[in-house]
């Protein structure tokens, strides 16, 4: 048996998101045959070095580096996974790219729209592949509403409904972490949550055309690392509306107050023939409601979606019915892009995904100043 080529990846940051992708990339085994590449964990890259070390003994990388700059300029290197805070995506995408490296960055994609763009650009000028990781568009019953969409099931789309809601944050023992900083994170719940819900209703229903919205902080201050108070920055909380070009309408809700929500991403989505829901707390289900008119009285159903096709990647896991979870999303993403990379082909959600939820963002700000409806471009 020929061996395969190493693709060697270099993965900046070590935190949460460093464990989930450290997993991931271990866990690319399952694609057998079919794995284009030996994957190989070959640094990780963090600030705080014992830190980063520690994950690097657990999960197996072979190097670790302070430095991201060192990881990007380093030849060997063929990835540059970016799981660090929001306000060091840009540059670091921008260089990986300018280095010719294939990147995938965690979402938000960048702190504004500008940055977003630049990354794009960069990524498209040295015609490297890009992804973002709105990883629940991995998901199986996500990738089957998009089919029963596409397909027309449930008709028009006439309106989508959207919410991700958690309650973390809510206990004023809570220190302030960079999610708290603008300058660090963006926005809060609406750039950390919302984009994963813009995201979906993207890819479920289509472009927007409109948004207004309003967003809060309940929790002005809290305590520092040095034990002193620090202003919070970044919403608790928001909530808008969006008009889709096609005429659908959309209601969403991003939170961090809301208890006994530790993870409740939820959608709706309500078509001329009938309307499609999912709750990411019931990850393998998807429920269906199609009026054909045949059964008076017909209720959802509820369909499992580890069978049937309603995944590409679902027969590489287990049986019909071993359910899979929130980690295989991020197996299944990196998994598109070592595919995309082998075949040169395209890659989504890309940075141009990125890129056009970020506008979204944007574009709400811009709402919560004026009061008033902001169009898209
Ligand atoms: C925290 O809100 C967080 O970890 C997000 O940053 C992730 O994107 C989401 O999937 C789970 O919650």
């Amino acid at each position: 048996m020929s061996e395969k080529r190493a693709l060697n990846i270099g993965l900046i940051g070590y935190q949460f998101m460093g464990r989930a992708h450290s997993h991931a990339i271990k866990a690319l085994h399952v694609f057998g045959d079919e794995l284009p590449f030996r994957p190989v964990m070959r640094v990780i890259c963090g600030r705080n070095e014992a830190a980063a070390r520690k994950v690097a003994d657990h999960y197996g990388w072979e190097r670790v580096e302070t430095s991201w700059e060192n990881v990007v300029a380093d030849p060997e290197i063929d990835v540059i996974d970016i799981v660090t805070p929001g306000d060091t995506h840009c540059p670091i995408a921008v260089a990986a790219a300018e280095a010719g490296k294939h990147v995938i960055c965690e979402k938000p994609l960048a702190l504004t729209g500008d940055e977003a763009r630049r990354m794009h650009e960069a990524a498209v000028r040295n015609k490297v592949k890009h992804v973002v990781n709105f990883n629940y568009r991995q998901v199986p019953a996500v990738i089957h509403a998009h089919r029963l969409v596409t397909e027309g099931t449930i008709g028009d789309v006439c309106s989508f409904h959207g919410s991700y809601r958690q309650d973390w944050s809510m206990s004023p023992d809570v220190p302030f972490v960079w999610r708290f900083d603008e300058k660090v994170a963006g926005a809060g719940s609406m750039a950390d949550n919302g984009s994963h819900i813009i995201d979906l209703a993207r890819y479920l229903v289509g472009e927007f055309a409109e948004v207004t919205g309003q967003s809060t902080i309940f929790r002005p201050e809290r305590v520092g690392a040095d034990g002193k108070p620090k202003p919070v920055t970044t919403d608790d909380a928001a909530v808008f509306l969006a008009r889709f070009r096609d005429g659908a309408l959309g209601f969403f809700h991003t939170s961090r107050f809301c208890p006994g929500h530790k993870n409740g991403l939820q959608f709706e989505i309500n078509g001329t023939k009938g309307s499609i829901r999912w709750d990411l707390e019931r990850l393998n289900e998807l429920e269906v409601f199609v009026d054909d008119g045949a059964a008076p009285g017909a209720e959802f159903q509820r369909i499992m979606v580890t069978e049937g096709g309603a995944h590409p990647y679902v027969g590489h896991w287990w049986p019909p019915g071993h359910i899979l979870g929130w980690e295989h999303t991020f197996v299944h993403q990196l998994y598109a892009l070592l595919k995309a990379i082998a075949e040169d082909g395209p890659t989504s959600p890309d940075f141009e995904d990125g890129l056009k939820c970020q506008l979204v963002i944007d574009a709400l700000a811009e709402a919560e100043k004026s009061r008033g409806w902001v169009a898209l471009k």
